[in-house]
């Protein structure tokens, strides 16, 4: 065996952000920059010799390249085998779906999720450990810390591996499965919906569904489960071929970038039912005819109608939402008797709820909702469930959403998010809302008074871990809530999130445009912040 030691010199800005390490393809092409953060992943590892690792990516630009990196490491560092999606594709789910069923001792995920792709777009690089979800704060900590101090990296000699051809070969002593991408996944899909109910409701013919994939990594999924398994017509999922560069579009599904799908259903002879998904497959938006359904809502809906469907028929143990996600999903707990738990943005903090059986379905606002059958959300999962839903209850979108707000009130929510600005003065705004918030209690701006105003600390219920300054919570005595974050996710400058949120009880007021129904909270977010002034926007650069 041909294992190469190669010396090399730290890069000093490999920190995990949200979702692992997310850079633009330039900087990953920077010489030994991928090596290093591999082998610091391999270094913060203990007792994997001879075990299985998953490995699979989006499909992006550099992911076949990337994949050959990481498999000739993972053989010369001691690994045993690797099961690896066919054409290097995994969507986040199904890889997260592999490590849980092959028992596998971990995973690395290639994706940069939502951001675009192509040679000048973004590339990443993530690991999950053998629950399947991705890997806890003290283990990205462990890696950043050995990314600091890395001098070496081990590397084997060998030609690169076939990923189009399934099955086994050998890489000196580990071997590497090519495995079927969506097999494994779509069978778990299988066993936790009807598919025979919802076969029947998509051969109706007064039932039609749109399911784009922004040309990312559910296509070849969306077409097996959607087109072949349910019957759903030829064309139901379109930009259902993957692309290195997504076509050139950007594979986030909301309002603003999945605007095809958004024209078509809020068109002329719009389908009932349609659905996008990102770049990685974990994110998902949800669409009835001319309605859109916010994320936060999804997850409160889902939770109420759960026991409709089979993998959920005996009910919940508990829900989890980040923290800057809608309050909806709480009053569905409360209804249930049971626990909600609000964690910081970002799926890690939800694996130990679930590896716990505190929680079953867990959600975000960032249009992320999943449950106890991976641990990452998953964003066909979350049509399916819609369209479980769909077929038992055989009213529209729409009417199930507003039911549901005449039930448990309306939260009006809406995300405003400021993209790219300096990240000097993004701090600045923080650290200034920091030391504001605690002297507001009892501050009155207009009709709302404060509650309470935070940096909001969680600590893990299971590990009794601490995270800190997760983001600046304001809290009004009528449930309202204003909540400022910075992103941990874009690559360049700082992105400023704003998220706003009111509660309606009368139905006869649940109506309004939420930009309306927030009007007077976005006016207060921008006078406590000095949004204009510091960032020199008087705009956001996306509302969702
Ligand atoms: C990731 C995380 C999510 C998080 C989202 C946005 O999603 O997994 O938990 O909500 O980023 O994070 P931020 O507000 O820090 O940008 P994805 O789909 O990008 O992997």
């Amino acid at each position: 065996m041909n294992i190469h030691t190669v010396s090399t010199q730290p890069f000093d800005d490999q920190k995990p952000g949200t979702s692992g390490l997310r850079k633009s393809v330039t900087a990953f092409q920077t010489r030994h920059y991928l090596e290093n953060f591999v082998q610091s992943i391999f270094d913060s590892l203990e007792g994997y010799a001879g075990s299985t690792l998953v490995v699979g990516g989006d499909g992006r630009y550099y992911n076949r390249v990337a994949i050959q990196v990481i498999l000739k490491m993972a053989a010369a560092n001691g690994f045993g085998r690797v099961l690896v999606g066919q054409g290097g594709i995994l969507s986040t789910p199904a890889a997260s779906c592999i490590i849980r069923k092959y028992q596998a001792f971990g995973g690395i995920i290639l994706s940069a999720s939502h951001n675009p792709g192509g040679p000048d777009g973004d590339f990443g690089i993530k690991y999950n450990i053998g629950n399947g979800g991705p890997a806890p704060e003290k283990v990205t900590e462990a890696i950043y810390a050995r990314s600091q101090t890395i001098d070496q990296f081990k590397i084997l000699e060998v030609a690169d591996v076939d990923l189009d051809q399934l099955g086994a070969v050998q890489l000196g002593e580990m071997t590497v499965e090519v495995i079927d991408a969506v097999a494994d996944y779509a069978e778990l899909m299988q066993s936790l919906f009807d598919f025979d109910r919802i076969r029947a409701y998509l051969s109706s013919t007064a039932f039609r569904m749109s399911m784009d994939s922004m040309h990312a990594v559910t296509g070849p999924y969306a077409q097996v489960i959607f087109e072949q398994m349910l019957g759903a017509p030829a064309g139901t999922v379109v930009n259902g071929v993957p692309l290195e560069d997504f076509g050139g579009g950007h594979p986030d599904p909301n309002l603003v970038y999945a605007h095809d799908l958004v024209e078509l259903l809020f068109g002329k002879d719009a389908p009932d039912f349609g659905a996008a998904s990102d770049g990685d497959g974990d994110r998902n938006m949800i669409l009835g005819q001319r309605f859109f359904v916010t994320p936060s809502d999804s997850l409160a809906v889902l939770a109420a109608n759960a026991t409709l469907v089979p993998g959920y028929k005996d009910g919940l143990a508990g829900i989890a939402r980040s923290m800057p996600t809608s309050q909806a999903p709480d009053r569905v707990a409360a209804a249930l008797g049971i626990d909600c738990y609000e964690t910081p943005t970002g799926w890690k903090f939800f694996g130990n709820l679930l590896d716990a059986g505190k929680a079953t379905l867990c959600g975000e606002e960032s249009f992320g909702t999943g449950s106890n059958h991976v641990r990452e959300k998953d964003g066909l999962w979350a049509v399916l469930f819609w369209l479980n839903v769909l077929a038992v209850r055989q009213e529209s979108v729409e009417a199930i959403v507003t039911e549901h707000w005449k039930t448990y009130g309306r939260n009006y929510y809406s995300r405003h998010d400021y993209e790219e600005v300096a990240s000097e003065p993004a701090h600045q705004l923080m650290d200034n809302l920091r030391s504001l918030v605690p002297t507001l209690k009892g501050k009155v701006y207009g009709t709302y008074e404060v509650d309470y105003g935070d940096d909001f600390s969680y600590t893990d219920p299971v590990d009794g871990s601490i995270s800190k300054k997760q983001g600046i919570r304001i809290g009004f005595t009528d449930g309202s809530r204003i909540v400022f974050r910075l992103s941990g996710t874009g690559t360049k400058g700082a992105t400023l999130r704003l998220y706003l949120e009111s509660y309606e009880a009368d139905p006869t007021k649940q109506g309004l445009d939420p930009q309306d129904a927030l009007g007077d909270l976005i006016a207060i977010a921008h006078e406590m912040a000095q949004i204009k002034a510091l960032t020199g926007r008087d705009q956001p650069t996306v509302i969702t």
